[in-house]
């Protein structure tokens, strides 16, 4: 029998788990809920990263086109904020690393030494962070943190005297946490910075639907096979037996959050298998697996003054799509 994998996983809300364990508790509990629910967290395994990534580059899927052409704009306006000082920039979340590449580029012509801190559970992804840093900004210093976003955070400590950081948290990340749990984020992102610390936060802006739609259902089928991988992992890890033909994958609007919300709908009445346990679903029953949470302008000024940061400047495309939001800690 293989022993079962216990690595540390990264939550949303950036705490740790040990991988399987938490996996099966969290299947197990959501699916014997009345409204089922698989925490979205679970959606990002090696597979379901790559999906995410081909997510990234499909034509329906703006958020990531958006923001990269808004940061190629924004970018000297960030740097000369921060204009003199030695510059750390910690990124949570570097994806592919052109969103981050071009911000780097942008500082290392306005301050005297830049350090380059991504955060990540994964060596390899840290690694590739490191090199596609280097590749844009060939002197810029490499600090790596393993660790979880809150782990990360606990151990920034103050900045060195004279010191200015920037913490990036891009591609509206943040959306995918539930409005209290966002807040308290942000908050926790406040008070690991100190005076003269920035922080660049990205929000996806509420728009038309039919654009919506497109991107979190889009024509190649890409964004349903992101999210039935999630049934394909409990298979994999949990030796559950999901029949994958039976499940569509649905994208719903909530006007009232706002929020786009996926969902794994059960095609016929069945019966799953895991940890020991029968679990059943009817026809038409849905499971939900993720919220993505669209955003209103005065509602990002709203998390900004909420968590205690001054809002330094807000960084939109011609359409309203997609904001960066550039805060400030005073003092
Ligand atoms: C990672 N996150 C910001 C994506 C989003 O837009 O909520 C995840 C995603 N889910 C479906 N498509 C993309």
């Amino acid at each position: 029998m293989r022993a079962p994998r216990r690595t540390a996983h990264l939550r949303a809300d950036g705490t740790p788990a040990l991988a399987r364990d938490a996996f099966l508790a969290d299947v197990l509990g959501g699916l014997s809920r009345p409204q089922k629910a698989i925490p979205s967290r679970w959606l990002y395994d090696a597979r379901g990263s790559r999906l995410f990534q081909w997510i990234t580059n499909l034509p329906a899927y703006y958020p990531t086109r958006v923001e990269r052409e808004l940061l190629s704009a924004c970018a000297p306006d960030v740097a000369a904020r921060l204009e003199g000082r030695p510059c750390t920039v910690v990124d949570l979340g570097a994806g592919d690393g052109h969103k981050t590449a071009v911000l780097l580029r942008a500082l290392a012509a306005r301050v005297p030494a830049l350090t380059y801190a991504p955060v990540d559970v994964s060596a390899a992804a840290l690694a590739e962070a490191c090199a596609r840093a280097a590749e844009a900004v060939p002197g810029a210093a490499a600090r790596p943190v393993r660790a979880i976003y809150a782990e990360a955070l606990r151990r920034l400590g103050p900045g060195a005297p004279g010191e200015a950081r920037l913490v990036l948290f891009l591609g509206s990340s943040i959306g995918n946490l539930e409005h209290a749990e966002a807040a308290a984020f942000l908050a926790r992102l406040r008070r690991a910075l100190g005076p003269g610390d920035h922080a660049l936060v990205g929000f996806d802006l509420v728009k038309p639907l039919d654009v919506l739609r497109r991107a979190y259902d889009d024509p190649q089928g890409v964004t349903a096979a992101f999210n039935l991988n999630l049934l394909a992992r409990a298979n994999r890890e949990l030796s559950a037996d999901f029949d994958l033909a039976a499940f569509r994958h649905r994208a719903t609007w909530d006007p009232g959050r706002p929020a786009m919300e996926s969902w794994l709908e059960s095609a016929r009445d069945q019966a799953v298998h895991l940890g020991g346990r029968t679990l059943r679903l009817a026809a038409g029953e849905r499971i939900h697996t993720e919220i993505s949470c669209k955003y209103r302008p005065a509602q990002v000024a709203a998390f900004a003054a909420e968590a205690g940061f001054e809002a330094a400047a807000r960084f939109t495309d011609a359409r309203g799509w997609f904001c960066d939001a550039l805060w400030r800690v005073g003092g």
